[in-house]
């Protein structure tokens, strides 16, 4: 049986999921447009960044990259999703807490992991794991633990297919075409909520965002993000375009060389939600989930740039601004091992290796970040969470349980930018 190749499946499923979310959300069909406009113009005035992304396979999948997000309830139901993933090629990499900015989710990002893979179609979803345990109500924990065991995200057509491809070892084009109709259905947004309003009520109460995972039939994807080359540009245009973004952009401040990642999103739409009642007459409400975004992506930091990174962030809330600590320059960043490099060109001694590059002879890439930030992340599900904000809880990180729960570890992204740039290093010294 010739199989399709995962990199395809999830193509398709990218695509499918950008035409559901056009179709429900207006305003994300608006702001795809605005950033394939600026992101034309960036690329009309800055001919060098043309060629570069041209020689790293970088513009073939511009118009294409998205990221997504979803919200899970419960241990089985991040696992199924890993086994769903799996199927495209998309596998858990990175941990990131964000109970310690008082939203109470731990997550990962689901996502393409090899160059080649990466450069088909880099489609990635930011997946959260509610920590129930930090509902401090017992009954009400109790009662959003049985709402969440009884329900299935998955259709039984999707759940046969994941079998199938765990046996086969993937799926034909029909299967896969089959695949990505039924899972897209795990992610379809319901107007009618599984839980009537008393209960909803009590969720909210407890916290919005578990009100928003626990009150539905499942995990809807709550934004689709493009990918922009000049995110402020695109900022600045919003707001003629009937959308208006958060004030900030997350991430670090505007550079030359951009590195990491920036991230600006549009407050969620407030939606006419119903809620069944004892009496059978739907009650009608309203809930704000679904939302907008944008990213810019930079280098990948190593952990030392990362660590410059990091410190300039906790600085910046005591108001000192130490961005300026990481270079903002690509050939101090490549020698100082603060971001990491695909190289390409033909083989030199590595003696020669920095004269070649001087020289024009090797080519030096900075490799793409492809993961999140976990202050970012806050500050995207808060710029959401309306007016509510809310203190730090005081359970600690437990990537520990997150990787029970996902039933294996996810990897470190870290290391798979270390192996990219080694292979490519590999390929350019004799
Ligand atoms: C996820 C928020 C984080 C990002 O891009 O950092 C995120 C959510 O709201 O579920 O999407
Ligand atoms: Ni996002």
């Amino acid at each position: 049986m010739a199989f399709v190749s995962p990199d395809h499946v999830r193509a398709s499923f990218s695509a499918a999921m950008s035409d559901m979310y056009r179709a429900e959300v207006p305003q994300y069909g608006t702001l795809i447009d605005l950033v394939d406009a600026s992101n034309a113009a960036v690329l009309a005035r800055d001919p060098a960044l043309a060629d570069t992304m041209r020689r790293t396979g970088e513009i073939e999948r511009l118009a294409g990259e998205r990221h997504g997000a979803i919200r899970v309830g419960t241990p089985a139901e991040l696992a199924l999703i890993r086994r769903a993933f799996a199927v495209m090629g998309m596998i858990a990499v990175g941990y990131y807490d964000l109970a310690a900015a008082g939203v109470p989710v731990h997550s990962t990002a689901f996502r393409p992991i090899g160059q080649a893979a990466l450069g088909a179609n880099p489609f990635r979803v930011f997946t959260s794991l509610l920590r129930l345990e930090l509902i401090e109500d017992e009954r009400l924990r109790a009662e959003a633990q049985a709402i969440l065991d009884a329900r299935r995200i998955v259709t039984p057509g999707a759940s046969a297919l994941i079998d199938q491809a765990e046996r086969d070892g993937g799926l034909d084009a029909a299967a896969a075409t089959d695949f990505v109709a039924e899972l897209v259905e795990t992610f379809r947004w319901h107007a009618t909520a599984t839980v009537t309003a008393d209960t909803y009520a009590h969720l909210l109460d407890a916290h919005r965002l578990i009100a928003d995972v626990v009150s539905f039939r499942g995990p809807h994807i709550n934004h689709l993000t493009p990918r922009a080359l000049d995110i402020d540009a695109v900022q600045a245009a919003m707001p003629s375009a009937g959308i208006i973004p958060k004030e900030t952009i997350e991430g670090p401040p505007r550079r030359r060389c951009p590195v990491l990642l920036r991230q600006t999103s549009f407050k969620a739409l407030d939606e006419p939600i119903l809620f069944p009642s004892a009496a059978g007459e739907a009650v009608p409400g309203r809930h704000t989930a679904r939302f907008g975004e944008v990213e810019q992506r930079g280098a990948a930091l190593t952990p030392r740039g990362r660590a410059i990174y990091d410190n300039a962030l906790a600085a910046a809330r005591q108001g000192e601004d130490r961005f300026g600590e990481l270079p903002d320059d690509w050939n101090a960043l490549r020698r100082g091992e603060l971001a990491y490099f695909r190289y390409s060109g033909a083989p030199v001694p590595r003696v020669d290796l920095d004269a070649a590059i001087a020289a024009g002879d090797i080519q030096s890439d900075p490799l793409i970040y492809e993961d999140f930030l976990p202050v970012s992340a806050a500050g995207i599900f808060q710029s959401n969470l309306g007016a509510e904000v809310r203190a730090a809880y005081g359970a600690q990180a437990n990537r520990a349980a997150f990787e029970t729960a996902l039933g294996g570890p996810v990897l470190d992204e870290f290391a798979l930018y270390a192996a990219a740039e080694a292979r490519s290093l590999e390929r350019v010294v004799v």
